[in-house]
């Protein structure tokens, strides 16, 4: 059996659907789970699906993802901004890392134009809503299984 593909979301976004639809869609987190699943499984693959508002948690399945996942997707909210210990973390994986965001931050405030994460990302998938995530899964099935 294959590793999963974690999937890790930062802070706020378990609040996905409640505010802000214009910038972030309707579509709630357990909306965005659901579609992840399918598209992981179009590909014969797992998730492994979680959301933290704390940046030492979201460090610690960084690390999990060391042995435990065949590929990361993460959207780190504003972490991404922020954090190089996220930055860290991600670079001591050695399997694929793919940033992904719900809106395109590069067409926001300039404040959101670096993102630390991209350092250690393989890819960046941002602007297309929920679907960032489903497309964000399918690269890293495809990278994942090439890996293998
Ligand atoms: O577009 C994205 O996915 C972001 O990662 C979302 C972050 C933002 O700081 C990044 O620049 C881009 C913010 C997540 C806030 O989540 C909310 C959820 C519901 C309502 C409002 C915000």
């Amino acid at each position: 059996m294959s590793k999963p593909i974690y999937v890790l979301s930062g802070p706020n976004l378990n609040l996905l659907g409640v505010r802000e639809p214009e910038i972030y869609g309707h579509q709630t987190l357990d909306d965005v789970k659901r579609l992840c699943e399918a598209r992981a499984s179009a590909f014969g693959c797992t998730v492994v699906f979680r959301q933290s508002n704390h940046e030492g948690e979201l460090v610690d399945w960084i690390q999990e993802a060391r042995t435990e996942a065949s590929a990361l997707v993460i959207n780190p909210a504003a972490y991404g901004h922020t954090s190089i210990a996220i930055l860290d973390g991600l670079k001591m994986l050695s399997v694929p890392v793919i940033e992904c965001h719900l809106s395109n931050p590069a067409s926001r405030e300039t404040f959101r134009r670096k993102t630390y994460v991209s350092l250690a990302a393989t890819g960046v998938v941002s602007g297309f809503g929920a679907a960032s995530y489903e497309l964000a899964v399918e690269a890293a099935a495809g990278l994942a299984r090439k890996a293998k």
